[in-house]
């Protein structure tokens, strides 16, 4: 029987300790020290593999302990919620084993990498519900406060009937081609790569925003670089050529760098993808616009604390995109931080997250996105490759005439 809460704490063991792993530690570490929940979570154990840099990691980050193994550490006694900040190839066996224990789990985003494997996990989620467990996957910019409001302001009906939602994540931290074959470049590691990296977040997010989900979708993926050197201590999982030493020196990379595509939503909006990692000089460039039948609204995470919304119930005369800053204790999370005008960061989104989860389990309901939720996402990634691989609606252009002028 998953513990809701054992004596008022709610006992966390985190797996992996990276860019992720760093992320959730400070939520831990924040949570109870800015809002009043009826759970204290305790950092208890972090696992990894490398012994000296797990015990580093749970100095710096702030967990109890260390360990290189987490398959004991999901079956600790001491351990209510397992949280999950691996790649992806490691996402279901963890899960699997932790609900198995009878443990709450959060899983970063995307759930897995296939769809079979996101299923089965799913699948163990709504299992063990029964038994008290909640499951949570880590799409973490629905907890950015402007997000949520403009989730409020759509489902109340302020921009109308939505028609279109135009969703972009640009980033640009491979265009060198001497970047290395990371693990996030390697199929077998990461399931995809710009599409389900950073495209699974405006995945959700829109159809968070919306209400609606993604129906139907018509996509092109494109691999630009598509060997590289490979990473210190990596084998060239599809090694080719040989180096200078005569051995394996470069890899191929075996996922997408950039993903497009179009879609229909169930409420009957249409909307355009584009997820990258070659916008040369987008960081991390997540922009949502929707537009709707009273108005339309846009997101762009480089201007989190902010959101321009144009009201079109307002005079002609009166007309154009507003700034609204999200900052006012009125507005979601708010209240427990800063005046107004005190800006809030990413890492925020992040404590965010860590509230709801505690709030959950503490009440017993499922928090959102739940691993059926990341499971619809999982879905869509999958349509999305399916649909580059067929290349099905694709209409090639006949080459011009060569006497037609460039
Ligand atoms: C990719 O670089 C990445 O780290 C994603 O994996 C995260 O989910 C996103 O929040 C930031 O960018």
């Amino acid at each position: 029987m998953a513990s809701k809460v054992d004596r008022g704490e709610l006992r966390v063991g985190m797996v992996g300790y990276a860019f992720m792993g760093t992320a959730h530690s400070q939520a831990w570490r924040t949570v109870n020290r800015v809002f009043d929940l009826p759970a204290r979570a305790r950092m208890v154990a972090v696992a990894g593999r490398d012994p000296a840099g797990v015990a580093k990691a749970a100095a710096q980050l702030g967990w109890a302990e260390s360990t290189t193994d987490w398959r004991e550490l999901v079956t600790r006694d001491d351990i209510d919620l397992i949280d999950i900040c691996t790649p992806g190839d490691s996402h279901a066996e963890i899960a699997l084993a932790a609900l198995d224990a009878g443990k709450h789990v959060l899983c970063e985003k995307p759930l897995a990498n296939t769809a079979t494997e996101a299923r089965t996990m799913a699948a163990a989620a709504e299992a063990a519900r029964s038994a008290g467990a909640v499951t949570m996957c880590g799409f973490n910019y629905r907890r950015v406060p402007a997000v949520a409001h403009l989730h409020q302001m759509i489902v109340s009906g302020r921009l109308g009937q939505i028609r279109h939602v135009r969703a972009v994540y640009l980033q640009d931290w491979i265009i060198d081609p001497q970047f290395p074959l990371v693990w996030r470049l390697q199929r077998e590691r990461a399931g995809s790569g710009a599409l389900g990296d950073i495209g699974a977040h405006i995945i959700d997010l829109t159809q968070y925003l919306t209400g609606q989900q993604i129906t139907g979708v018509s996509a092109l993926t494109e691999t630009f670089i598509k060997e590289r050197p490979l990473a210190d201590g990596s084998s060239g999982l599809s090694a080719a050529g040989g180096g200078a030493d005569g051995g394996r020196s470069t890899g191929l990379v075996t996922v997408d760098d950039a993903a497009l595509f179009v879609a229909r939503l169930s409420g009957g909006a249409v909307a355009t993808y584009e997820a990258t990692r070659f916008a040369t000089g987008r960081k991390n460039g997540l922009r949502v616009e929707v537009n709707g039948s009273l108005g339309s609204a846009v997101f762009d995470l480089e201007r989190l604390n902010e959101l321009e919304f144009y009201d079109g119930t307002r005079p002609g005369t009166e007309q154009g995109f507003a700034r609204i800053l999200v900052t006012e204790p009125d507005h979601p999370y708010l209240s427990a931080w800063w005046p107004p005008g005190h800006v809030i960061g990413y890492e925020h989104s992040f404590t965010h997250q860590a509230r709801d989860l505690i709030e959950a389990v503490a009440t017993g309901t499922e928090p959102r996105p739940s691993f059926t939720d990341a499971l619809q996402v999982q879905l869509v990634l999958d349509a999305v490759s399916r649909s580059a691989e067929r290349g099905s609606s694709w209409v090639e252009l006949p080459s011009l005439p060569a006497e037609v002028p460039a």
